[in-house]
């Protein structure tokens, strides 16, 4: 008998790589069906591998998504590359997430040499559809498929969910058989500290201007949870310099307070309890050469790129 209840479990690690921007977490969380992994209009928003879980009948998606995949310069730059070809590593297929509405990104060259010589099943995605035009599809898709062998094409729009559960249920028919790796109700790998501050770094990235995000991170340094079931979390955003300090908080504390209200609104959300976030921002001139600051996302601070 193989109805629904009895059918075999399957499980796959899929990773989503990509340039950056090319809507790699929109995509995990239009998956998931949840947000798992922050998103923002700039580019090299993601900054760790996050996995985001979806059940598709008595099948489990692990979907990795990853740092984009770019030139690194700086230290955390080569972290976040390494982090994202380590996330593709165990992975049984590959997607090869596409901004189709934008010519070929920077580096891409690099990237599909590096895809020849992985061996899980590789999946393109063209994504953005809802702004690409039809023909340019239809000549990307020829065009990426010339120059790499794919099992298969998808034409999505992770903003509009267009073509995203056609993309789970392929995913979901070729899982291999086997257990599930995480619990059925569980969404996401992240720990809640973490997934916490990346609320409040994912605002700090919209909500400030050019390269500022690049040279910020947060951390959160208390939980403390009430009787009532309110949660009491302090965070600090590090910054570089002085003058960048002065424009995280904004006049008379005006942007801080912005950032911290729509973190602490998302939380809640999240969390589905009251939060009360506190805000501090520090200046600490060389944290992107800190071990320390690597740490809580696993990220690997000697890392080659
Ligand atoms: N129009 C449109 N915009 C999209 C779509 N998918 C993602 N975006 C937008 O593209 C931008 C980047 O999305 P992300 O999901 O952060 O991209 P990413 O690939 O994870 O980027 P990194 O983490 O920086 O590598 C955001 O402004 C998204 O809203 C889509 O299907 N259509
Ligand atoms: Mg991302």
């Amino acid at each position: 008998m193989n109805d629904a209840a009895t059918a075999p479990t399957r499980a796959s690690v899929v990773a989503l790589v990509g340039a950056p921007n090319a809507g790699k977490s929109t995509l995990v969380n239009a998956l998931v069906g949840a947000k798992v992994s922050i998103v923002s209009s700039k580019a090299q928003t993601t900054r760790a591998r996050v996995m985001g879980v979806r059940m598709v009948g008595r099948a489990q998606l692990v979907l990795v998504d990853t740092p984009g995949i770019f030139q690194p310069r700086r230290r955390l730059d080569r972290a976040m590359v390494n982090s994202a070809w380590t996330g593709a590593e165990d992975a049984d297929a590959l997607c090869l997430v596409y901004d189709a509405s934008k010519g070929q990104p920077e580096g891409f060259d690099a990237l599909v040499e590096k895809l020849k010589h992985r061996p899980a099943r590789r999946i393109l995605v063209l994504n953005k559809v809802d702004t690409a035009k039809r023909m340019r599809l239809l000549e990307l898709a020829s065009r990426l498929n010339g120059r790499l062998e794919f099992a298969h094409t998808f034409m999505v729009s992770a903003l509009t969910n267009d073509g995203v559960e056609d993309l789970a249920a392929t995913l979901a028919a070729e899982a291999p058989e086997g257990p599930w790796l995480f619990p059925e109700d569980q969404l996401s790998d992240m720990q809640d500290r973490l997934f916490a501050a990346e609320i409040t770094r994912e605002q700090a990235f919209r909500q400030l201007s050019q390269e500022l995000p690049y040279s910020l991170t947060v951390e959160t340094d208390q939980w403390l949870e009430f009787k009532n079931g309110d949660v009491r979390l302090e965070q600090t955003i590090f910054v570089e310099r002085d003058s960048q300090r002065s424009i995280v908080l904004g006049k008379g504390g005006a942007r801080v307070r912005s950032i911290r209200e729509a973190a602490q609104a998302e939380l809640a959300d999240a969390f589905g309890r009251k939060a009360h976030l506190f805000l501090f921002v520090k200046v600490r001139e060389n944290w992107a050469e800190d071990p320390e600051r690597y740490a809580p996302w696993s990220l690997d601070f000697n890392a080659k790129g």
